[in-house]
């Protein structure tokens, strides 16, 4: 896919201020400072589109970019960040509860993990509640650059075992790395190809 245009639309906790859902859409979840919104300027060549930091918290509302006219990235807050009060932790959790479960135009969660990482609790436990939901997601190994493929590949295995506990089968897994665009041209063509079959909602 080429990316001709990628726009910032909006910021929202509300799901009923949210554009219409007459386009697919692409939420990207995971833990704080995991990379989820570096990616989204990697994959839409648009440094600085969305705002990213070394403090993990940067994002912290539903964020709309619309690319090429027709489709929806969204950056959403990260999970599992310990230094923020336990009500605006709520909060945050009940938007993004919300806005996942509700939204009718959202083709896939896109679940970014540290590929640095053994598997984490709280990632498999996320996984789990979108099984639950019965919501379609696939993985994304972020920060590929940070450490040799033998590592990356242990890690992504173990992840996948894990799901395994409670899944029949994994879902399909992406290596990423934002610092050299490993991975851009895999996930555009995933979104691509599930661009091509969104049928839109009867709102
Ligand atoms: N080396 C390397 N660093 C990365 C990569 N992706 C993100 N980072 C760095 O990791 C930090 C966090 O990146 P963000 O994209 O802001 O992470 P986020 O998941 O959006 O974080 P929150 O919005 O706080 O939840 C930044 O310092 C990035 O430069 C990557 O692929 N490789
Ligand atoms: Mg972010």
């Amino acid at each position: 896919m080429i990316i001709k245009t990628a726009d910032f639309i909006c910021s929202n906790t509300q799901i009923s201020k949210l554009p219409p859902a007459e386009k697919p859409e692409y939420a990207f979840i995971g833990r704080s400072n995991v990379g989820k919104s570096s990616l989204i300027n990697m994959l839409t060549a648009k440094k600085g589109l969305a705002k990213t930091s070394q403090t993990p918290g940067k994002t912290q509302l539903i964020n709309h970019f619309l690319v090429n006219d027709n489709w929806y990235l969204v950056d959403l807050p990260g999970y599992g960040y310990a230094r923020i009060s336990k009500s605006k932790k709520e909060d945050w959790d009940k938007f993004i509860r919300n806005y996942l479960t509700k939204r009718e135009s959202l083709q896939c969660v896109m679940v970014l993990i540290d590929s640095r990482l053994e598997p984490q609790k709280i990632d498999v436990e996320f996984c789990n509640k979108l099984g639950e939901w019965g919501l379609p997601f696939v993985l994304v190994f972020t920060k590929a650059d940070k450490q040799s493929n033998t590592k990356t590949d242990q890690n992504i295995a173990k992840f996948k075992k894990a799901l395994l506990a409670t899944f029949e089968e994994v879902p399909d897994c992406f290596i990423t790395s934002s610092e050299n665009g490993i991975g851009r041209d895999e996930v555009l063509n995933f979104i691509d190809g599930v661009n091509a079959t969104f049928v839109k909602p009867v709102l």
